[in-house]
């Protein structure tokens, strides 16, 4: 897809709140800067940053914070926010809907304490998951595949990102009963500009704390 802009991507070297953005370059053909920011680099390079949080794209030079605002930006450049402003809309409620989703599992990461751990994990299993994951199904389902409308949108990618990380972190089985889900997070790694980033992409390491 034609693009004369330079991107440079800020983040760690990892997937977290980048990753979206990546896919969305990777399924357009677009060629960026990956800068993955060591750890010990972080606090310098955290001055320079619009917000002191990551990621950051710089467009031609000009840096630009928040991972959604980014994603839905590249997003209306290559076509993929749907048919209408309807869609687009549409768009945002998942993607911002997947991200609560994404908040609750990782406070359940992130507590320190042991104990409160499990039960915040527990409880996001029994409850939050199926409550969300059941929901996205369904609408899945209806569209035929897609997470809105009757084509590719940024919020497939963004579904296939989050997907794959609780897969990675509930086990291969944890999308069994959803298989509409399933189907949508395998369709889009199996498009051929996907398979080729996912095929390339460098190991995950974990986030600075
Ligand atoms: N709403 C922001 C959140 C950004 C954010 O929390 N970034 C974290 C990494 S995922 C960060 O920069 N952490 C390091 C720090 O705060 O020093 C976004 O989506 O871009």
């Amino acid at each position: 897809m034609a693009n004369n802009h330079h991107y440079k991507l800020l983040y760690f070297d990892t997937a977290g709140r980048a990753e979206h953005i990546r896919y969305i370059f990777a399924y357009a053909g677009i060629e960026f800067e990956d800068f993955r920011i060591p750890k010990d680099k972080w606090p310098e390079i955290k001055k320079t940053t619009p917000f002191g949080k990551l990621p950051v794209l710089e467009i031609d030079g000009k840096p630009v914070a928040q991972s959604n605002a980014i994603a839905r930006h590249l997003a209306k450049q290559v076509g993929l926010t749907g048919q209408s402003e309807w869609e687009a809309l549409q768009c945002d409620v998942l993607v911002d809907t997947l991200g609560d989703l994404q908040d609750s599992v990782m406070k359940a990461v992130k507590e320190p304490d042991p104990i409160k751990r499990e039960e915040i994990k527990a409880r996001v299993t029994k409850e939050e998951l199926p409550f969300y994951l059941s929901k996205f199904e369904k609408i899945v389902k209806d569209n035929g595949g897609f997470s809105v409308g009757s084509d590719i949108t940024w919020s497939d990618l963004v579904f296939a990102v989050l997907l794959d990380q609780f897969e990675n972190m509930y086990g291969k089985t944890a999308l069994n009963s959803y298989p509409a889900l399933k189907g949508l997070k395998e369709r889009v790694h199996s498009i051929p500009s996907i398979k080729a980033y996912l095929e390339k992409r460098p190991p995950r390491s974990p986030l600075p704390k």
